[in-house]
């Protein structure tokens, strides 16, 4: 396979400053006309070479004179060309409605629409398709009028007429020079929901969120949510939106969560539509999160973009901490950075300590869609935080501010925006910058020495990255560490909180003062992305976690409670599970606590969390024990479960959507699962009446996820009222389908078996498709069935999803690749099926890189 390394980036031979382009749209063939202003760059005699796939080509032009003195290297056009300065003309026919991949132009629900990130663009086009070729574009498009009335594309509108036949026409002018990634067009059948913004000079911006007529009403959510978030831009980051039209298109059929294209978002529809009855609390987060972030592409990715596609981070990265702030600031920024955490520990964790490992600026790839990953994103964004921790809020501003004003209208490196921090800043990110180029979790052990009566304490730091493949050794990193030492007697602060900068392979840091036995609180809000060993005894983690005035870090201290005596009940150890359930009553208890906090702290890590700190992962016993705690929980304090479903149901009835209303919604749905996994006779009746009288998705969900859990006759009662009451709506059944992929039942996998046969299963939806293999996926213990059949039937779903959509469906064979964490038989199955997926004949390059490093 060709392998692309970021050591051999050269810059563009040809650059095209203009580009003109004319769609005579029509589903089963499109023609596509292409006018390039191609210039040479220097001095070089090499011919132009332009990108193209899965297109047919008609003609060329050179200069309006027809050539034929072209070639075809594989599907790369190949133009001899005498001058500096050419005009390029082509014609190719292309077949939206038979594109399944989803990647150019295809069709989705009746309407037309592109994807081009990473490159999808040479699907469309012939093109230098690599993100520092930065054009401007003219889009013309004509088509029926009847079934796509609607046209639309980057930039600001200028003209419209009709045409013979029944058609009409529109052009559109992007004045911003942008890479093909960010074209967009979107032909079809759409209503719009209308609002305006005015920027900070006082520019009125008219905006569109466009869906089908039918969901029209659903999207007032996200239009509040691109309002609020052009607001945070200009008062955050100074940052203001650029055009007079800013449109949001939701399409069903979609690879990304969303894309970020020039004026033209188009968006999967899960991160558009909301409403009470059919959005949880947790899809209007994400709605609003989505909606931030490809706004915020406007500046972090489009008007700066990405030299090559190894830089991916530089705009994902920063993208995902400025949706992560933004996120922070609408509600609970405590209850944010744990989900953002646990997200980080679930997705980005095992990817770094497994076969997929990959620095967040990679160094070669054979299928850049492949590196989309939670480390490019979710890890970015943690490097990124960890440069505004050091730098402090106004010189990360200031860096900032200098990295737009200095790449503005270019394609950028992560380089380039360390060095503009380091420049605004005056501090010196040499040593940082190993947080690009090295891959894996840094462990970080801290041990807390104090001897009574010395005054002294010293705290002895060390940390150590693991190997990841291809990279053997790893040098030391920078990592801040807030730091805070508490009094275990009087629980009052012995040392104040300070970040330490730890750099060193080992260190040592000495506190004055100390008059009592300390507790070390460390890693206060997450500082930095690190795995941490300590010797805090269980009464220390419990003292933190009654005590800790840094919310992220009274959680983690809890989580640590827990996990540590889930791990030793998972491996037959002594567990002293009393002192969990002490302190989750305790918790529970805390008046001065919110709710939103509460229900977060006081549930069990996930099985696959627990399954990360063992040696060897046995699913079945750690979901014994974890299950077995659950009940403990739930029967020694289900009084004060009963009293906290009770206090919150009343005083969260009528359905608002505000942080205080989420948080008791999230308590009631954490007693109720309290409740239920005590063993009450009356728990499925409880979730059953919670599931009929509820007046939001977030209820009903929650009672149905609590009921599939169970055996109780409710359990089919509310599958079925629930299938039938949503049927019409794709984003609700899948819901229904990863609720029942992600039970805790001894019979999940089959029943994920009998579901891939029901009639509204399709693999040809990426959103349906990921809701039922991609949930079954991430369920560690049916997943990994001791007979195999779950490897099995994941295996088998990914060649035939790989036929349809080789970037989809390479996304979901992550846990097929975990083999070295499992026991031997296990391991030899799921290596199996790896080797079988690579031997798949037609296998895409998506799918065999992903199956082959897994198999290494
Ligand atoms: N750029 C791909 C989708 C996103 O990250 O916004
Ligand atoms: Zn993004």
């Amino acid at each position: 396979p060709h392998v692309t390394r970021r050591a051999e980036y050269t810059p563009p031979d040809w650059q095209v400053p203009e580009i003109a382009l004319d769609f005579a749209l029509d589903a089963a063939a499109t023609r596509v006309k292409a006018t390039l202003h191609v210039q040479r760059g220097d001095l070089h005699q090499r011919p132009l070479r332009l990108d193209g796939a899965s297109q047919t080509l008609l003609s060329v032009k050179v200069d309006g004179v027809a050539v034929n003195d072209w070639t075809l290297d594989g599907e790369t056009l190949v133009l001899p060309l005498s001058g500096s300065a050419h005009v390029i003309e082509t014609e190719v026919e292309i077949a939206p409605e038979r594109n399944t991949q989803l990647m150019g132009l295809y069709a989705s629900g009746g309407n037309l629409c592109t994807q081009c990130e990473a490159e999808g663009f040479r699907r469309i086009t012939y093109f230098p398709d690599r993100p520092d070729v930065l054009s401007r574009y003219h889009v013309r498009m004509s088509a029926d009028k009847a079934r796509y009335p609607v046209l639309l594309a980057n930039g600001d509108p200028i003209a419209a007429g009709e045409l013979e036949g029944g058609r009409h026409w529109a052009e559109w002018r992007d004045p911003f020079p942008k890479p093909c990634y960010l074209f967009a067009l979107v032909a079809g059948e759409l209503a719009v929901n209308r609002g305006s913004f005015v920027t900070m000079s006082g520019r009125e911006v008219e905006l569109g969120i466009w869906v089908r007529a039918a969901d029209i009403d659903r999207t007032h959510h996200a239009l509040d949510a691109l309002k609020t978030s052009m607001a945070w831009d200009e008062r955050v980051y100074g940052r203001e939106y650029d055009l007079d039209v800013f449109n949001i298109v939701a399409v069903d059929d979609f690879n990304f969560g969303a894309m970020e294209n020039k004026g033209l978002n188009v968006f999967n529809s899960r991160y558009i539509l909301a409403d009470p009855d059919t959005a949880t609390d947790y899809d209007y987060d994400a709605i609003a999160a989505v909606v931030a972030h490809e706004y915020f592409h406007n500046w972090s990715g489009n008007r700066v973009t990405c030299r090559d596609w190894f830089q991916l981070s530089l705009k994902e990265g920063f993208t995902v901490y400025r949706d992560q702030a933004f996120s922070a600031d609408q509600g609970s920024a405590a209850v944010k950075r744990i989900e953002d955490v646990r997200g980080l520990r679930a997705s980005q964790f095992p990817e770094d300590a497994g076969p997929l490992a990959h620095p967040i600026r990679p160094d070669e790839y054979q299928e850049i869609s492949n590196f989309y990953t939670a480390t490019i994103y979710n890890k970015g964004a943690e490097i990124i935080g960890m440069l505004a921790t050091i730098l402090g809020r106004e010189k990360f501003r200031a860096g900032t501010d200098l990295y737009f004003d200095r790449f503005d209208g270019t394609a950028a490196t992560c380089e380039d925006f360390v060095a503009s921090l380091e420049d605004a800043s005056g501090i010196d990110l040499t040593q940082f910058r190993r947080w690009y180029g090295q891959a894996g979790t840094p462990r970080v052990t801290a041990s807390l020495h104090h001897t009574e009566g010395s005054g002294r304490a010293e705290l002895v730091l060390a940390q150590r990255t693991p190997p990841t493949p291809g990279q053997e050794h790893k040098l030391p990193l920078v990592l801040p560490l807030r730091i805070k030492l508490f009094g275990a007697e009087t629980a009052q602060t012995v040392a104040p909180e300070q970040t330490i900068l730890l750099t060193d392979a080992e260190e040592r840091i000495v506190f004055e003062g100390v008059t009592e036995r300390p507790v070390l609180s460390i890693n206060r809000g997450f500082s930095a992305p690190a795995i941490l060993e300590t010797d805090r005894t269980a009464a220390d983690l419990a003292f933190l976690g009654a005590h800790d005035d840094d919310p992220f870090a009274r959680y983690e201290a809890l989580q640590q409670l827990m996990l540590d005596t889930l791990v030793a009940a998972a491996g037959n150890n002594r567990a002293d599970t009393a002192a969990v359930v002490k302190a989750v009553a305790g918790t529970l208890a805390d008046a001065t606590l919110d709710p939103a906090f509460i229900a977060e702290a006081v549930l069990l890590p996930s099985e696959s969390f627990i399954g990360d700190q063992m040696a060897v992962v046995d699913p079945e016993a750690i979901f014994r024990a974890r299950e077995a705690l659950r009940r403990e929980i739930g029967r020694t304090l289900e009084a004060d479960w009963r009293a906290a479903y009770d206090e919150s149901q009343a005083t969260g009835s009528g359905y608002v959507y505000s942080p205080e209303a989420k948080g008791l919604r999230r308590l009631k749905s954490v007693a109720l699962g309290y409740i239920a996994a005590s063993g009450a006779s009356d728990a499925a009746a409880l979730a059953f009446a919670q599931f009929e009288a509820a007046d939001n998705m977030t209820d009903r969900q929650s009672a149905l996820t609590t009921l599939v859990a169970g055996d109780s006759a409710e359990r089919i009662a509310a599958l079925d009222i629930f299938y039938n009451r949503y049927s019409d709506n794709a984003l609700v059944l899948d819901k229904w389908f990863s609720v029942q992929a992600m039970a805790p039942r001894d019979d999940t996998g089959a029943m994920v078996a009998e579901l891939l046969r029901h009639r509204a299963f399709t693999l040809t939806n990426p959103n349906r498709a990921r809701a039922l293999i991609g949930a079954f996926g991430v369920n560690q213990r049916a997943f990994n069935a001791v007979d195999g059949s779950g490897y099995r039937l994941l295996a088998e779903q990914l060649i035939a999803l790989d036929r349809i959509n080789p970037q989809t469906a390479a996304k979901l064979i992550a846990p097929l690749g975990r083999w070295q964490r499992y026991d031997a038989a296990r391991g030899g199955m799921m290596r199996a099926e790896l080797a079988r997926i690579v031997k798949t004949p037609g296998l895409s390059k998506d799918m065999f890189e992903q199956a082959s490093k897994s198999l290494d």
